[in-house]
């Protein structure tokens, strides 16, 4: 599909990194908004495979991951006939931008984002310290920023850990009008009040993540039914028994609460209630059979 940038309507740009199989979250936080955007919008949707080679990778296996994520677009419901879904690889101008905005980024601003300072400690990330990882993880912010800029984006739907880059390329493209003229439109950040972080199954405390080193961590997309049923079985679960949603005190059942409302349309409210007097097993039980209608669905 090719742009019509004629028309009037936003244009949207967001992307996924093929670094490992989608999850729940990715498609809660991020692609249901891709599907409600791409009837009123001009929607740009990118595999972000330089990003993923910030960490390392398989190039065989990242070939197949590539393909992996479109599949996954699709499945969710975008539609090739009234979107653009490419590869950021195929396209020069994402790398040549972040260089130009790498020498007006600074090294301040990076050491700010918090998803650097989570990823470049985790335990498999090339000897687990800030000093041994890749400078590609560090500056991959820049590069995101250019992704985004490069096609005029006016509004960038993601999940929440997301917004702090998203709000970097606002930074980055206002210093740089500010510097050399106008030249980049400030895009905004769209984030759903309900799923922008979906946590990981097995610790509340941390969000779904492709590259969890667990997969008892989230939902895969590709999970089959019964696998992610026992998944949701076995999910943490808080240390008082009541159906309540409360993201202090309850953080696990609060976030099944949340994927159950998103996967069935039923209120966290409605949840409540209708579970009240019952406990953590019956409410796992019903979510399971919503997971694994869903699945069998996309
Ligand atoms: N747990 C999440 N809840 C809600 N939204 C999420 N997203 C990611 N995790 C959650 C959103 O999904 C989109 C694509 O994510 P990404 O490929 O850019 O990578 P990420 O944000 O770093 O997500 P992952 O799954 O945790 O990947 P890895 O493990 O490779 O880093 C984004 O819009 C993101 O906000």
């Amino acid at each position: 599909m090719e742009l019509n940038l004629k028309n009037n309507k936003p244009i949207i740009f967001s992307g996924v990194q093929p670094s490992g199989v989608l999850h729940l979250g990715n498609y809660l936080g991020a692609l249901t908004q891709w599907v409600e955007m791409q009837n009123q919008s001009n929607c740009i949707f990118c595999v972000v495979d330089y990003h993923a080679i910030t960490v390392k990778q398989e190039p065989k296996e990242l070939s197949r991951r590539i393909l992996d994520v479109v599949k996954a677009y699709l499945a969710s419901g975008i539609n090739p006939e009234k979107v653009v879904i490419f590869q950021q690889s195929d396209i020069t101008a994402h790398t040549e931008l972040a260089w130009i905005l790498n020498c007006i980024a600074r090294v301040a601003d990076l050491n700010k984002m918090t998803q650097f300072k989570e990823k470049a400690c985790l335990p498999d990330r090339q000897g687990g310290s800030k000093e041994s990882v890749s400078v590609g993880l560090f500056d991959y912010p820049v590069l995101m920023a250019a992704d985004i800029l490069l096609y005029n984006t006016d509004s960038v739907p993601v999940g929440d850990d997301q917004v702090q880059h998203v709000e970097l390329t606002r930074t980055l493209a206002q210093r740089f009008n500010r510097e050399y003229g106008q030249v980049f439109k400030i895009p905004e950040v769209a984030v759903r009040k309900q799923g922008a972080r979906i946590m990981g199954l097995d610790d509340p405390t941390k969000k779904m993540s492709k590259s969890a080193s667990s997969p008892a961590n989230y939902i895969a997309l590709t999970d089959a039914p019964e696998i992610a049923a026992k998944k949701i079985m076995r999910a943490v679960t808080d240390s008082s028994s009541k159906i309540k949603y409360d993201l202090k005190k309850k953080p696990a059942i609060s976030n099944l609460m949340t994927i159950y409302s998103l996967l069935s349309g039923v209120s966290v409210k409605k949840l409540e209630k209708d579970y009240q007097g019952k406990g953590y097993g019956d409410f796992k039980k019903d979510l399971a059979e919503t997971v694994k209608s869903f699945l069998a669905e996309h």
